[in-house]
């Protein structure tokens, strides 16, 4: 048996979670087109016959610009100890460039292999992307380097097996069933932040972020906090189209992840500058 943790590296949106979602199997983090989806860090788990590798989904590598930020770095930091690689995500539709070279610093310093993944290579032609390999090679002395598409799941399972090389012999982490660490709650309120997520724009997604207040029975109270008056009246919407629509996206997944059929009750409330109260960030775990 051979098990461990392997630590998800790289900027905001270039498809760390969609990739972790792939190498699992199904879906234990949420996913957007906004930078700056995942706040807290995930354990996705890949489980094998002969093998448990644990992704740590992580925030991007950012430069913090405010208490938030600044707490989603100190995660990304956090992760990094304790790991047996590093896996460094990069876009391959983007420009490998400054904020790229600025996490390789990072992670090749650790001491730990690391295997770079040239995300959603889907629909590129090959000499783009073979352009953009050797850009990506020039990072740092990596273990390997795998074109994939998180999306339509090409190169996935080599990757996989590449990160499986990583780990030593050892104990199950986890159930061999379980998929990720996350409690059932926490899971709830990112299903909804998702789906403010593709609803919203602008600066609104990062004012946004959501609690699940109770799971009774057949009954889930999850309040959407927003910064400002004006956000709230955004995300509730004409006569209430909004948060409706938020609760309908969201709802089947909730479901499925409960088991069971449920009545998603959802409340938007102004709470001015969460994203800089210290008690609040602790109080949503980031
Ligand atoms: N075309 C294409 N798009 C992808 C692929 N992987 C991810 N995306 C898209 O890229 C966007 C960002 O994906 P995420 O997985 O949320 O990115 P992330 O790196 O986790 O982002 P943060 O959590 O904000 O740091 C989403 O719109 C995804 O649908 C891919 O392989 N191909
Ligand atoms: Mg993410």
């Amino acid at each position: 048996m051979r098990s461990g943790f392997v630590a998800v590296a790289g900027r905001p949106n270039v498809g760390k979670s969609t990739l972790v979602n792939a190498l699992c199997g199904g879906k234990v983090a949420i996913v957007s087109d906004k930078p700056q989806t995942t706040r807290r860090r995930i354990f996705g788990i890949a489980n094998g016959a002969d093998f448990q590798l644990v992704l740590a989904d992580l925030p991007g590598f950012q430069r913090p610009r405010d208490l938030l930020t600044e707490h989603l770095q100190r995660t990304v930091d956090q992760a990094f100890e304790d790991v047996e690689g590093v896996l460094f995500v990069l876009d391959c539709r983007d420009r490998i460039g400054g904020g790229d070279r600025f996490i390789a610093e990072r992670v090749f310093g650790l001491g730990v292999p690391v295997v770079i993944a040239l995300n959603k290579v889907d629909r590129l032609k090959p000499g783009h992307i073979a352009t953009q390999m050797n850009t990506a090679a020039a990072l740092g002395d990596f273990k390997a380097l795998h074109p994939v598409s998180a999306k339509t799941g090409d190169g996935v399972g080599e990757l996989r097996d590449e990160l499986v090389e990583l780990l030593p012999e050892g104990p199950l982490y986890f159930p061999a069933d379980a998929r990720t660490d996350v409690q059932d709650d926490v899971q709830v309120a990112e299903l909804v932040r998702e789906k403010a997520l593709e609803l919203t724009r602008d600066e609104l997604p990062h004012a946004i972020t959501v609690e699940v207040e109770e799971i009774v029975e057949r009954t889930v109270r999850a309040v959407i906090y927003v910064e400002t008056e004006s956000q709230k009246q955004i995300v509730i919407g004409r006569a209430g189209s909004m948060v409706r629509e938020i609760g309908t996206r969201a709802r089947p997944e909730v479901e499925a992840l409960l088991g069971r059929r449920v009545f998603l009750e959802l409340r938007v409330k102004a709470r001015p500058k969460w994203r800089r109260d210290e008690a609040m960030l602790e109080r949503l775990g980031i």
